[in-house]
C-alpha cells in the first residue's frame, strides 16, 4: 500500500478488514487523489468500540499527568510534522497553505494546553453545613466517547475533541469527515506513535449514515461530540437522546461584522476580507454579514471592491494565493445554489460565478461574492459556508444590533468602533458565544471557550477549560469524619 492508503486504526493496529471497500479523497483545487481509506462497516465500528471499552479501565486509572505526557509527545511529533501535515490540509481541504499550517498549529496549541490540564483537572471544595464533614467534587471520565468531526478544520477540530477526551481519561472512537479522512488519519498516527496504549484512540473512516449513526446509536458510547451542519446535528441529537446520552453539538453560524461610523476603516476592511473570504468562507465563524453604518457605507464598499479586484484566487499551496477553492463538488453546488437565490432576492455587487478557464477548470473555485441586501432575505439569514458576503446598511447602533441578532444562529460576532462605551455595550448586546471588538469574527484562540447560542449548539462549549466539562462527569463526594450520623437540613441549627 502507498503511504497515502490508510486502514482503520483499531486496538492499536492499522487494519484493512477482509473484503473492505475503499473510498478516496480529492484535492478540490485540481481533482487529484489525496488518499484512499476503508469504508468501515458496522462490524468494524463494533470492533473499534469493543477495543475502546476494553482499554477504558486502564486508561482511566492512568494518572492524568501521565496521560498528559503522552499528549505532549503527540504535540511534539505534530510540531515536527507541521509542514507536511499542513500541506496535506491544504491539498485535501483547499485552504491556503498559511491557513493549512494554522490549522495544524491550532491542533498543537490545544494538545499542549490539554497536556497541562492533566496537572489540574480541578474539582472544588465547598464548606459543609455540618461539623466534621468535608465536601468536594472530582472529575471522572465518561467512558467511551465518539468524536465526529467536519472537514473545514480537519486537524484542529479533531484535536479539540480527542485531546480533551483523552486527558479526561476517556477512550475514543474518532470518525473524521469523509472528504478529509487523510488529515484525520495523520492526526491518529501522531497519537499512535506517541505511544498511546492500544484501544485508547480508534479511527473509523466512512459515511455518517453507516459509521456516524452506528456510533451515535451504540449504548457503549457515553458521549458524542459532533461538529457539523445544523440538520445533521439535529439528527445526531435526536438519535443520541433516545439513548439518553450526552451529545455535544457545534453547528452553524451567520456571523456579523458591524462597522460603525467612528471605526478605523482600513482595519475594519482587513477584518472583513479575512473574516469573509479566509478559508473561502468555510468557517463556522466566517463573516457572512457585513453590517455597515450608513455614513460610511459607500466609501467602505468602494475600498472593499478595490481590494477584491486584487484578490488572488488559485492554488492553495502557492503562498501568494489569497483564497483557494471551496472544499468539494458538493460544497460548490450548495454555494452556487445560494448565489442563485441571492441573485433573485438581492443585488449582486461582486463575483457571483464559478471561476472557469485554465487551472480553474479542474477545481471548485468560486469568485468572492458580495450582495447588497435588506435584512430578512434568505442569503442574509441562512448559513452558506462559502465566499459569499451579504452587506446590510443600518442607520445607527441600535439597528445594527437588532439586525445582527435577528438570525437563528449565535456563534461569533464583531464590531469595529473607537467608542469604548459602545464597545462595552456591544459585548453585552450581541447575541453570540463569541464577540470580537475591532477584530474579525474568525480566529478564536484555544485557551478560551468556543461555542455559541441559539441553533449554533445545545449549550456546551469546546476548547478552553470548558473542554474538560464536555468530557467529564462531575462527582460530588461527602466525607463525614464526625463518627456519628449527621442529618443535613434536619439536625438542629
Ligand atoms: C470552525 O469553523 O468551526 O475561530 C472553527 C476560528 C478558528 C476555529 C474555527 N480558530 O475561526
Amino acid at each position: 500500500m502507498a503511504d497515502s492508503d490508510y486502514g482503520l486504526y483499531i486496538d492499536g493496529k492499522w487494519v484493512t478488514p477482509a473484503g473492505a471497500t475503499r473510498f478516496s479523497t480529492r484535492n478540490p483545487a485540481n481533482g487529484e487523489t489525496v488518499g484512499t481509506f476503508v469504508s468501515a462497516r458496522p462490524e468494524d465500528v463494533d470492533a473499534a468500540l469493543a477495543a475502546a471499552e476494553r482499554a477504558f479501565p486502564a486508561w482511566k486509572a492512568t494518572p492524568a499527568p501521565k496521560r498528559g505526557e503522552l499528549l505532549l509527545r503527540a504535540a511534539r511529533l505534530l510540531t515536527e510534522r507541521k509542514e507536511k501535515v499542513g500541506r496535506i490540509v491544504s491539498q485535501e481541504m483547499g485552504k491556503v497553505i498559511a491557513e493549512g499550517l494554522g490549522d495544524v498549529q491550532e491542533a498543537i496549541d490545544f494538545i499542549e494546553y490539554m497536556a497541562g490540564e492533566g496537572r489540574r483537572l480541578a474539582g472544588e471544595t465547598v464548606p459543609s453545613e455540618l461539623r466534621s464533614k468535608f465536601c468536594l467534587t472530582i472529575r471522572q471520565p465518561k467512558g467511551v466517547v465518539a468524536c465526529i468531526t467536519p472537514w473545514n478544520f480537519p486537524t484542529a477540530i479533531p484535536n479539540w475533541k480527542i485531546a480533551a477526551a483523552l486527558i479526561s481519561g476517556n477512550t475514543v472512537v474518532f470518525k473524521p469527515a469523509t472528504n478529509t479522512a487523510r488529515c484525520g488519519a495523520e492526526v491518529v498516527k501522531v497519537y499512535a506513535e506517541a505511544g498511546l496504549p492500544p484501544g485508547v484512540l480508534n479511527l473509523v473512516t466512512g459515511s455518517g449514515a453507516v459509521v456516524g449513526n452506528a456510533l451515535v446509536e451504540d449504548p457503549r458510547v457515553r458521549a458524542v461530540s459532533f461538529t457539523g451542519g445544523v440538520d445533521t446535528g439535529r439528527e445526531v441529537y435526536v438519535r443520541g437522546a433516545k439513548h439518553l446520552k450526552m451529545v455535544h453539538l457545534e453547528l452553524g453560524g451567520k456571523n456579523p461584522q458591524i462597522v460603525m461610523d467612528d471605526a478605523e476603516l482600513p482595519l475594519a476592511l482587513e477584518g472583513v476580507l479575512f473574516g469573509a473570504f479566509g478559508t473561502s468562507g468555510q468557517r463556522c465563524t466566517a463573516t457572512s454579514r457585513l453590517i455597515l453604518h450608513e455614513k460610511i457605507y459607500e466609501p467602505f464598499l468602494k475600498a472593499l471592491f478595490e481590494r477584491l479586484d486584487r484578490f488572488v484566487i488559485g492554488d492553495p499551496l502557492d503562498p501568494r494565493t489569497d483564497m483557494g477553492p471551496v472544499a468539494s463538488a458538493d460544497q460548490e453546488r450548495k454555494v452556487l445554489e445560494y448565489i442563485e437565490v441571492g441573485k433573485r432576492e438581492a443585488k449582486l455587487l461582486r463575483g457571483g460565478t464559478k471561476l472557469t478557464g485554465g487551472a480553474f477548470d479542474k477545481g471548485h473555485f468560486i469568485a468572492p461574492t458580495v450582495f447588497e441586501t435588506r435584512h430578512g432575505t434568505r442569503i442574509s439569514k441562512e448559513e452558506i459556508f462559502g465566499p459569499v458576503l451579504s452587506v446590510l446598511k443600518v442607520h445607527d447602533y441600535a439597528e445594527a444590533v437588532r439586525v445582527a441578532n435577528d438570525v437563528s444562529y449565535g456563534l461569533s460576532s464583531s464590531i469595529y468602533t473607537r467608542d469604548v462605551n459602545r464597545a462595552f455595550h456591544a459585548m453585552d448586546d450581541l447575541e453570540a458565544g463569541i464577540t470580537y471588538i475591532n477584530a474579525p469574527t474568525i480566529g478564536a484562540e484555544v485557551q478560551l471557550p468556543f461555542g455559541g447560542i441559539k441553533n449554533t449548539g445545545n449549550g456546551g462549549r469546546e476548547a478552553g477549560s470548558a473542554a474538560i466539562e464536555e468530557f467529564t462527569e462531575l462527582k460530588t463526594v461527602f466525607i463525614d469524619f464526625s463518627e456519628r450520623l449527621q442529618k443535613a437540613q434536619i439536625d438542629p441549627r
